[in-house]
């Protein structure tokens, strides 16, 4: 398979028609050729989207509702499609690619369109005058996007931004650029007008860093690292584009002394090591009252040895791969680190044996791995890992647990369980975070502002916040 970059409603090759590897992580297999752009490219897709500007703003944020209901439709039609797509190109079991992956990329479409028609004018009244904030699109916006979920996140950009009038020029990650494909192999059929989305594939400090330079891309939206969120911040403050930075965490979950060790065992399973724990919101950190410590640590490790490693496309496979080799190294290092520091490994730490994948050099398969007995200020239990890592700790007050959740650099989520719910608000209050379940996890509702803290990142998305990202507003006042 070869694709292209899709720029002006056409999949044209990269102009210095320099092409790169993408592969299945699951098994090393060459999946497809894709380009490796330049600058060049990003020029002609901001050029290409320059010219849509006009038509695609002049229409009302209804009509626009309208091609972001057609989208979904459209999605909904290829949706086990993109399902296998994406399971392809991360090594994400079938079932989390369909349930997480592809269900998410369609109702993020939805959602905006149903979100923009119960939007109401915004009015301020005075005694002698009316004030009437007006909204318009930033213009062309430069969608940066990760590797993790890698459709569901590029939606969750396309779809506010095209309802507030913007063009876009696209980036997804260079390891996983096949269900962006699809997305514009989509929007051509159904006859989007040529130039509102561009998508521009290659390597970040290239394209990437390309498109933070334009002069003519007004905002820019990044998902990913933290510390290509700086580089991103360093490129794009001074020439005073519009930012959102949805970078790293090393999310706390908290088990209070009440907690019903039924729900919450599964529950920081699913929390620790969804998507091969590779999910921004993952709890990575899980802190533990001593009282239960003992008998969660018991029925934690009994149910993370009984999770099922192994083919991504077999449907009872519960974990798949990393993304790379290159990552399950980096994963590794951190278990090294871990004994390093005194870490006791209760369960996995190696790479997994899975069956026919098990004689694979280039499967990256590792065992859900699970550590006790380091400190909670450890390199291994403050360092965003973003595998599936976790370290347990144990704590003796609610206000030691607070203490140990914000211990590190970063701030974008954690969850807390307890039979006192009252108690688990009190407490989330406190955890430097832009987002706490209490008795659950990523249990989304997509009107709420999502973003993080600290080294997590800068600015909020989601409902009204994707809204007011990506537009410019206007305070009209009219004297009576
Ligand atoms: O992210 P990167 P990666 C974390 C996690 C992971 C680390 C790196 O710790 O190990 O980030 O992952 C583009 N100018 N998260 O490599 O490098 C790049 O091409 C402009 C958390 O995926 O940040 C890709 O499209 N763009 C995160 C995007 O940035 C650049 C999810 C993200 O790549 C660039 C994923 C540059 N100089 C990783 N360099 C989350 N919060 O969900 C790279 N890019």
């Amino acid at each position: 398979m070869i694709i292209s970059n899709f720029i002006d409603g056409n999949f044209i090759p990269p102009i210095e028609n320099r092409m790169m590897d993408d592969s299945n992580p699951a098994n090393g297999a060459h999946i497809a050729m894709m380009p490796r752009a330049s600058a060049l490219d990003v020029d002609a897709a901001v050029l290409a989207a320059k010219r849509a500007l006009p038509q695609w703003s002049a229409l009302t944020m209804i009509e626009r509702a309208d091609w972001l209901d057609k989208i979904a439709d459209a999605l909904e039609e290829i949706k086990e499609e993109i399902a296998q797509t994406e399971s392809l190109d991360t090594g994400k079991p079938i079932s989390i690619a369909r349930s997480v992956d592809a269900t998410r990329s369609i109702s993020n479409f939805r959602f905006f369109a149903k979100f923009a028609r119960s939007q109401e004018p915004l009015i301020f009244e005075m005694s002698d005058a009316t004030n009437h904030v007006h909204t318009s699109p930033l213009g062309i916006v430069g969608l940066i996007t990760p590797w993790n979920l890698p459709l569901y996140l590029l939606t969750w950009k396309v779809a506010p931004a095209l309802l507030m009038g913007n063009c876009i020029v696209a980036k997804p990650s260079e390891l996983t650029p096949l269900t962006a494909d699809l997305l514009a192999q989509t929007l051509q059929r159904i006859q989007l007008p040529d130039g509102v989305f561009n998508l521009v594939h290659g390597l970040g400090p290239e394209v990437g860093q390309a498109i933070l330079e334009h002069p003519d891309i007004a905002g820019i939206s990044f998902t990913g690292g933290t510390a290509t969120g700086r580089i991103v911040a360093r490129t794009a403050a001074p020439l005073f584009k519009k930012l959102s930075l949805e970078l790293g965490g090393k999310n706390a979950t908290i088990i209070l002394d009440d907690a019903n060790l039924d729900t919450v065992v599964p529950g920081a399973v699913t929390a620790a090591f969804t998507n091969s724990g590779q999910v921004c919101l993952c709890g990575s950190r899980i802190l533990i009252h001593q009282s239960i410590y003992d008998e969660f640590c018991k029925r934690f490790v009994e149910q993370v040895d009984a999770m099922i490693i192994g083919d991504p496309s077999d449907e009872s496979t519960q974990m798949g791969s990393v993304i790379s080799m290159e990552h399950l190294q980096k994963i590794e290092s951190y278990i090294d680190l871990a004994v390093e520091e005194g870490g006791e490994i209760l369960s996995g730490g190696s790479r997994a044996m899975t069956g026919p994948l098990d004689s694979n050099p280039d499967a990256a398969f590792i065992r859900p791995t699970v550590i006790g007995g380091l400190s909670h200020l450890s390199r291994t239990s403050t360092e965003e890992i973003f595998g599936p890592v976790v370290t347990l700790h144990s704590f003796t007050t609610d206000d030691e647990a607070i203490e140990m959740a914000n211990c590190t650099e970063y701030g974008l989520a954690g969850s807390i369980w307890t039979e006192d719910a009252e108690r688990g608000k009190e407490l989330a209050e406190r955890v430097e975070s832009g987002i706490v379940w209490v008795n659950t996890w990523l249990h989304r509702d997509l009107r709420t502002p999502f973003g993080g803290v600290k080294n997590s990142g800068v600015g909020r998305e989601g409902g009204r916040w994707s809204l007011s990202f990506f537009s410019e507003m206007t305070n009209i006042c009219v004297k009576h």
